[in-house]
């Protein structure tokens, strides 16, 4: 019989390296392993069911319409943070503010998480890969009182853990604490999250780049003379890339932390902040990235530095392969940021 590790057994294994409270970060993820389960359950049987797929009929605060197992999974994930005891309140995509938890338990716990429980949905109708993105703080406000904005509008920098669970072909939650990143695949017959991917790590260079092109007349110069340099005929450097773009961060994401490549999305004439959020998706991306040898940038700053101001701030995106993010910065440098300095 072949002995996998489980989640749990590993964290167990190696929470010394959680500067924390021993046990919470197991818990905690035992928590996400549980919610993620039921929406990997709900998302495998999406197409059978009026009650699954589709529309809910609602917008979010972004404006975007929200699909049922959005909504289901956000429900889902809140659950069993407020249930847990260490999670004293939430910030998620799907809500227009954030959630103090209220029960005593709750207010003694000292982390918040920020998440996106669901990102990619648009995808959900046509089976295509969707996700969950995480990030883990430790509260600022004292234990024992309501968490407060002050609690979930930290730097990325600040993250003691983060994550994503993607719904694929396979279903795996991928996650760091700040000493590498380890991927976990559930083997369905046991229902247990395995290791499968320990210390993953993105390579220095990759061969793919992706970005919704259907915008580039709506980018910056910067970013159009990078993608023209993406296609460009050069031996030497392996040229032309490979445009891979899903229009699912978490799977395009997983894709090139594995293979290499970059991941790109910029600010446009219609967003001119770029479309993804900072707490949800670009800071927990930014820590595995980072954690994994790579990059994670507006196109001029550190996303991890960023002081946010609001719980659904959006920022620009390039994340990936170290060489080819900073490939990327040299292009915005010299085309964008430059003219904008003079
Ligand atoms: P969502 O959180 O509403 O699902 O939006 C985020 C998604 C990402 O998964 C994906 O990379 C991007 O939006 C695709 O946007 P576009 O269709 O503009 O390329
Ligand atoms: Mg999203």
């Amino acid at each position: 019989m072949i002995k996998y590790k489980t989640l749990t057994e590993f964290v167990i294994e190696r929470q010394t390296e959680f500067k924390y409270a021993t046990g919470d970060l197991t818990a905690i993820l035992r928590d996400i392993a549980i919610a993620a389960k039921v929406v990997n359950r709900e998302t495998n049987r999406a197409g059978l069911g009026e009650d699954i797929l589709g529309a809910h009929g609602n917008t979010n605060v972004q404006g975007e319409e929200q699909q049922k197992l959005d909504v289901y999974a956000d429900n889902a994930f809140i659950q069993v943070f407020k249930s847990g005891g260490e999670i004293c309140g939430i910030g998620s995509e799907e809500n227009d503010d954030y959630m103090p938890f209220t029960s005593e338990i709750s207010k003694s716990g000292k982390y918040v998480v920020l998440f996106d429980p669901l990102d990619g949905s648009s995808n959900i109708d046509v089976n295509v890969s969707i996700g969950t993105i995480f990030s883990i703080y430790r509260r600022k406000s004292e234990t024992g009182t309501q968490a407060n904005l002050e609690d979930m509008l930290q730097k990325g920098a600040d993250q003691v853990a983060a994550g994503y669970v993607i719904y694929g072909s396979s279903t795996m939650l991928v996650y760091t604490t700040g000493h590498g990143v380890n991927g976990f695949t559930l083997e369905p017959s046991i229902g247990e999250f395995c290791l499968s991917h320990p210390d993953m790590q993105i390579p220095e260079n990759g061969k793919i780049y992706s970005m919704n092109e259907g915008n580039i007349k709506r980018s910056s110069k910067g970013v159009q003379e990078y993608i023209n340099y993406c296609q460009e005929i050069d031996k030497a450097t392996k040229r032309p890339y490979s445009g891979r773009y899903i229009g699912s961060l978490v799977a395009d994401f997983h894709r090139n932390l594995i293979k290499g490549g970059i991941y790109i999305y910029p600010a446009t004439d219609a967003a001119p902040n770029g479309k993804l959020r900072l707490l949800y998706e670009c800071n927990p991306l930014a820590f595995i990235a980072e954690q994994a040898g790579g990059l994670a940038s507006t196109g001029e700053k550190r996303i991890m530095d960023i002081d946010p101001k609001e719980l659904h701030q959006r920022v620009p995106f390039f994340v990936g392969s170290k060489n080819m993010v900073a490939k990327a910065m040299e292009f915005i440098q010299q085309h964008d940021l430059v003219n904008s300095n003079n």
